[in-house]
């Protein structure tokens, strides 16, 4: 498998390609277009720009996350038609620079969601969290985008695009007639018409799943348990039909066995990417990001990472989201030190899971 680190980019994050390049068994980073709103062709002539900044500094560029999708894809409409010509066309840019997967999610206006960016640990670090007890409470949706973007302080926060939280009002009216099951022929429908060229670029699809894995704001959810994510394959059947393994995304559901769902879509040869992160569950519906570590948090990261290599995951890997440690000051989630920490930690579960086998 492949070590990746996301960055968003030398005009996005603060962590620059030198440092990542340093971190031990790294192979590339996950990166995108962060600037360009959903449904827009990502131009060649930029991607070759950021290829060439990434692999300069000894780094590969492989894997996409996100090219997000339009709402308009999402919400089935005729404007559709046009947004998934564009992607398709973004697909084939993408070939042309060496890309292999791209990590989508078909969440209704809401990329992950957290309550709080800044929660206090005990060891002094900060981290995301969720209670859902809070999100019950709130009345008006655009309030509360409103309070976690002031909170993200100079930077934009990933699937929070600015132009899609200023009609929050409009997308939830669109949203009312829209069902699952409505929600999932939509997806259908924008496979089925992208795969294809998906195949023809061998660039495969990874899904990420909803996060928290539920509905949230009477929004419907549809990637969120082993089934879902079995019905989300099989509607349309083609190998670059793939899943981003998200442990921290499904697992805040402890109905969520992760070992499991990775064995049984890893056999199957559909995990194209993995998040590999810890979180603590404190309460049902309530959790917080914790280091990478087993027993910092609920997850048992040695047998999710065994449950790889016993189905000869090849894929892309990442450290997911990190603390706020060694008084760092970054993108929430996506600080450079406990990231690294979550590599160095994942590394050498990969290693003694090795020799193990010998
Ligand atoms: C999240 C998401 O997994 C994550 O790190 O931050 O923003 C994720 O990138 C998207 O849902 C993928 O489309
Ligand atoms: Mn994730």
């Amino acid at each position: 498998m492949k070590m990746t680190f996301r960055w968003y980019g030398s005009s996005m994050d603060p962590i620059p390609l030198k440092y990542i390049r340093q971190i031990p068994g790294i192979t590339g980073v996950v990166t995108s277009l962060m600037d360009l709103p959903a449904g827009e062709v990502w131009p060649l002539e930029r991607l070759m720009k950021l290829k060439q900044e990434v692999n300069k500094a000894g780094l590969e560029l492989e894997v996409i996350e996100s090219v997000n999708v339009h709402e308009d894809i999402k919400l089935g409409l005729a404007s559709r038609e046009q947004y998934i010509e564009n992607y398709k066309e973004t697909i084939r840019n993408l070939k042309e620079i060496g890309v292999k997967v791209i990590c989508y999610n078909f969440m209704p206006v809401f990329d992950w969601t957290r309550t709080s960016l800044d929660r206090v640990l005990s060891d002094g670090s900060n981290t995301m969290s969720y209670d859902q007890d809070i999100i019950n409470k709130i009345t008006d949706p655009q309030k509360f985008a409103d309070e976690i973007q002031n909170q993200t302080g100079e930077f934009e926060m990933a699937g929070w695009e600015p132009e899609r939280m200023a009609e929050l009002k409009r997308l939830f009216q669109a949203y009312e007639t829209v069902s699952h099951e409505q929600l999932k022929e939509n997806l259908k429908y924008f496979l089925e018409a992208i795969l294809p060229v998906c195949e023809e670029c061998d660039i495969k699809m990874a899904m990420h799943p909803d996060d928290p894995p539920w509905d949230i704001f009477g929004l419907p959810r549809i990637a969120n348990s082993l089934e879902s994510f079995e019905e989300i394959i099989s509607m349309a059947d083609s190998p670059y039909n793939c899943i981003t393994l998200c442990t921290g995304s499904l697992g805040s559901n402890p109905d969520n066995h992760l070992p499991e769902i990775i064995r049984h879509f890893g056999r199957k040869k559909r995990i194209a990417f993995v998040h590999a992160r810890n979180l603590k569950i404190e309460k049902p519906g309530k959790f917080y990001e914790s280091s990478h570590l087993s027993r910092d948090g609920s997850f048992d990261m040695y047998e999710i990472m065994k449950a790889l290599n016993e189905t000869g995951f090849d894929g892309y890997i990442r450290p997911d989201h990190g603390r706020m440690i060694w008084d760092e000051h970054g993108r929430a989630g996506y600080g450079l030190f406990d990231r690294a920490l979550g590599i160095a930690y994942l590394n050498g579960i990969q290693e003694s899971i090795e020799k193990q086998k010998k």
